[in-house]
């Protein structure tokens, strides 16, 4: 899972990703699969404790990576496709937002509302022009087999039909969409469709400070140049350096809970002697899918699921009396994962 820093020029992008532990300086304009990423474990007590229980050679946490992207220019420069098209790769946006009054780049008092309004118009006029553009080439394709031009004219009635909404502003975030109309647009990784997360970027005295929130999504308020402090301190010192600040947790691991729930998904576990490991699945996911997550092989020749739920493992204290009081439980292929089931699946290929 990718999660992109988007904001405009100077909002603390660098700054956050450097809290996060990111270090690649790279130029502005490299090509994307040179841009700076970090990827940061997700943080899960439950995986610790089952760690403790199977004392693995292995230990596997889940992970977010983070994409340390340039400032998006509300206008028309260079390299401003590229960093669209950087930014569709990524599968959720965590818009930074300049909320502190330092102000290195002359840029004014902080106007966070207008700042994310800005952000917002950029995607859907990235959305629109995609959308047109594609329009505009399944018209002029004329002379092709039968079966093409039918499957041409679907996509062109669905493209038609979300056009209005880019250029309404409303984009389609919030648009009830029929599985096979979805896979029709994946591909264009519509800026609008993907999952947002604010990250408030306020001056360091204001992070112990109250606000109303600013949307309807997920909220993060941090201090970039605090968080970035922290990470280069002695574990052992973090705490106190927390509590100095008011900040119950640190950016790194908010942004990533932050993140697993704008993107809707949660994890399972896989443990014995060899590994414990944490998976990442979208929530309402089915166990043939979790399957596949580990290898195509356990997909392919699923069988059935051994399920465990971590709570059941936790309350029994140890595999034993787990065991006695019942044991796991089998699923078929179409159980709906639940978050924190031990998994292991029985197949054969
Ligand atoms: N006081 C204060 N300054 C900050 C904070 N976050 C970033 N800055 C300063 O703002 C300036 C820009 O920060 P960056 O992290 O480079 O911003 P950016 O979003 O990566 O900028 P671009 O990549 O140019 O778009 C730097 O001088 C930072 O020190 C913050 O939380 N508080
Ligand atoms: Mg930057």
């Amino acid at each position: 899972m990718k999660v992109g820093l988007v904001g405009l020029p100077g909002a603390g992008k660098t700054s956050l990703f450097r809290a996060l532990g990111g270090e690649r300086e790279k130029l502005p304009h490299a090509p994307n699969d040179e841009r700076p990423l970090v990827s940061v474990e997700v943080p899960d007590p439950r995986l610790e404790w089952l760690r403790d229980l199977y004392q693995p050679k292995k230990f596997t946490p889940a992970r977010v990576e983070f994409c340390d992207l340039p400032g998006l220019p509300d206008k028309e420069v260079k390299g401003k496709a590229e960093l669209l098209a950087a930014i569709r790769e990524c599968d959720a946006l965590a818009l930074v937002l300049r909320e502190f009054e330092h102000d290195p780049y002359g840029l004014g008092p902080p106007q966070v509302l207008a700042d994310l309004d800005t952000l917002r118009t950029e995607f859907l006029l990235g959305d629109l022009a995609v959308c047109e553009g594609r329009i505009e080439r399944l018209q002029a394709k004329k002379k092709k087999p039968v079966k093409e031009q039918a499957e041409d004219q679907k996509e062109l009635a669905l493209l038609e039909r979300l056009a209005p909404y880019f250029e309404s502003g409303e984009g389609i975030a919030n648009l009830d969409l029929k599985a096979d109309e979805e896979k029709r647009i994946s591909g264009f990784q519509f800026l609008s469709r993907k999952p947002l997360l604010m990250v408030r970027n306020v001056g360091e005295d204001q992070v112990a400070e109250d606000r109303s929130s600013l949307s309807e999504f997920p909220e993060l308020i941090l201090a970039a140049t605090v968080e970035e402090e922290l990470v280069g301190l002695a574990p052992e010192e973090q705490q106190e350096f927390l509590d100095a600040y008011g900040i119950q947790e640190s950016a790194r691991d908010a942004l990533v809970r932050l993140a697993y729930r704008a993107c809707k998904v949660h994890s399972f576990f896989t443990t014995g002697e060899d590994e414990v490991r944490a998976w990442t699945i979208p929530m309402g996911a089915h166990a043939v899918e979790a399957a596949g997550k580990i290898h195509s092989d356990l997909a392919r020749g699923f069988i059935r699921a051994e399920v465990s739920p971590w709570q059941s493992l936790h309350d029994a204290g140890d595999l034993r009396t787990f065991k006695a009081g019942g044991g796991s439980r089998l699923e078929g292929k179409d159980y709906v994962v639940a978050d924190g089931d031990i998994l292991e699946i029985r197949f054969s290929v």
